[in-house]
């Protein structure tokens, strides 16, 4: 008679599943509390302790490591001494390993928790029997997942032998047990970048593409997720994010993330497009949307209040790709979700990003760095011109660094307070980049009373220049060029003001 191991912690749907084996002819054994459950619900099935003749210990430590039943696991159906040997040592086969294991996650989750629950809540013995298994996939099916329940029993009633089912089995425990070990060494360790790099992720979704209809993509959530994330919104309304939406919806919320005032940023292609701040969120939108009325046309729209009725009416004239915000009146629902596609998204917002790795993919590996968090307020701000900015031009500048730190490098944002005028995104000199803003920016009301920030010092004195010649009255970046003296002198010979942030906010 074939074998079936179950011991499981999660016993949703198990007695099914288990009366489904049974009725294929299966024998069952299995471990304490998951015994316990099939004798309750009347399925017959043998102990663990009888079969090895040992019993459970030190506290249920050492349930099922015990060669009897590894052995009964791992031995090659296809090799004469292996079965010679299982019967040598009266160990019969084990055809059908069900485990799933301890629950780590949630431990490590609740509130309060020691080290010694977590340590208790690390699994040995089933992550080793579904290694077992999935090793010797070639005639031990392993299964780790309730919702693969079905699927096996179908599998075990057509009695034949497909491979392919076996092999997706056995991947799906070694990459299991992996994400499982990957925790517990990110809950150990207390290096901020370990000599060994274990990420784990789980499966969110399948996105129908990548970037491109070329490309395959899937997204994936951290195991200790982050609540303020595109990827733990709630979707209200819209088609599936696709995998360009994720990225960009990533984009505004570290943007607007730096902002507490009442605010609307707009986002296309990862670059902020427009950011407006107001009184009240309808005239935050209008500064945003006013701020870039082309770019915003397909774009992401994030605001960090309730979107009213009279900004759904607004919003609503635009083709949006999607709206993020903590909440929508019904009213501002019943006018947005009239189109079909555009995406609603709620997500509570916060001030307040949690500090964590950051990895960026390159050919052969990865890169590690720790989030760039840092704002510069007015105090930390130095005045190095003769000219000393205005209190608005200060009040522009805090505005526009919080800004320009969410741009593509090069990046250059003009802006008075409250608004952005001109974003010079992305461009591999920074001369570029500050064309670009000031001739988007020149056209905009409320020019006269721009400032420019940049998120790296000026190499040379032509960024200066050209933004004094274009009536710039104020400059913010960080300094630090051995050329700082030239820009200096060019504030002074122009009259305008310069003040370093003395703060690099590199985005490439
Ligand atoms: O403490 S363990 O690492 N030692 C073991 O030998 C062992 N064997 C199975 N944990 C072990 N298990 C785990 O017990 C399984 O992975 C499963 O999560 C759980 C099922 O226990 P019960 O059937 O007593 O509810």
């Amino acid at each position: 008679m074939k074998k079936a191991l179950l011991s499981v912690f999660d016993k949703t749907n198990l007695i099914p599943f288990a009366q489904g084996l049974v009725a294929l002819g299966y024998e069952l054994i299995s471990t304490g509390g998951t015994h316990r459950t099939l004798v309750e619900a009347g399925v017959p099935v043998e102990e663990v302790s009888s079969v090895t003749q040992f019993p459970e210990m030190l506290d249920g430590r050492v349930k099922t490591l015990h060669p009897i039943i590894h052995a009964g696991i791992l031995a090659r159906r296809d090799k004469d001494s292996h079965m010679a040997t299982l019967k040598e040592h009266g160990i019969s086969p084990i055809d059908l390993v069900v485990v799933n294991l301890y629950p780590f996650k949630e431990t490590i989750q609740k509130d309060g928790i020691t080290d010694e629950e977590a340590i208790e809540n690390i699994d040995i013995g089933g992550p080793t029997m579904l290694r077992s298994a999935a090793k010797n996939h070639a005639a031990v099916l392993p299964v780790v997942d309730p919702a693969d329940y079905d699927k096996v029993l179908a599998y075990l009633a057509k009695d034949e032998q497909d491979y392919t089912f076996k092999r997706y089995l056995a991947a799906k425990v070694f990459g299991h047990t992996a994400n499982y070990d990957a925790l517990i060494s990110q809950y150990l360790t207390e290096e901020e970048f370990p000599s060994e790099f274990a990420e784990a992720g789980e499966k969110l979704m399948d996105l129908r593409y990548g970037e491109n209809p070329q490309q395959k993509a899937a997204a994936y959530r951290s195991p200790l997720t982050e609540k303020y994330s595109v990827l733990e919104a709630e979707v209200l309304h819209g088609k599936a994010l696709s995998y360009n939406n994720i990225r960009d919806a990533d984009a505004a919320l570290r943007t607007i993330a730096d902002y507490a005032e009442t605010t609307v940023v707009t986002v296309k292609h990862m670059n902020p497009a427009g950011i407006g701040q107001g009184a009240t969120i309808e005239e935050a939108w209008d500064q945003a949307s006013a701020a870039d009325d082309i770019s915003i046309f397909g774009g992401i729209v994030a605001l960090n209040r309730e979107v009213d009725a009279a900004t759904a009416e607004k919003m609503h004239q635009i083709f949006l790709e999607i709206i993020i915000a903590p909440s929508f009146s019904k009213d501002a629902f019943e006018i947005l979700s009239q189109k079909k596609n555009l995406r609603l998204l709620t997500l509570p917002f916060t001030n307040e990003l949690a500090q964590d790795r950051e990895l960026t993919s390159v050919l052969g590996g990865f890169v590690v760095q720790d989030r760039d968090l840092l704002t510069e307020g007015a105090d930390d701000f130095e005045v190095v011109s003769k000219q000393v900015p205005t209190q608005e031009q200060i009040d522009a500048m805090v505005f526009a660094q919080k800004a320009v730190k969410h741009v593509k490098s090069n990046a250059i944002v003009v802006a008075r307070k409250g608004q952005t005028l001109g974003i010079g995104a992305g461009q591999p000199n920074r001369i570029d980049s500050v064309k670009m803003a000031i001739n988007k920016a020149q056209e905009k009301e409320g020019y006269d009373q721009a400032v420019l920030a940049s998120d790296a010092f000026f190499p040379m004195a032509d960024s200066v220049e050209y933004a004094a010649q274009h009536n710039i009255k104020a400059i913010v970046e960080p300094g630090g060029s051995i050329k700082d003296q030239d820009s200096i002198d060019k504030a002074n010979e122009l009259g305008i003001a310069l003040v370093f942030s003395k703060q690099r906010h590199f985005k490439h």
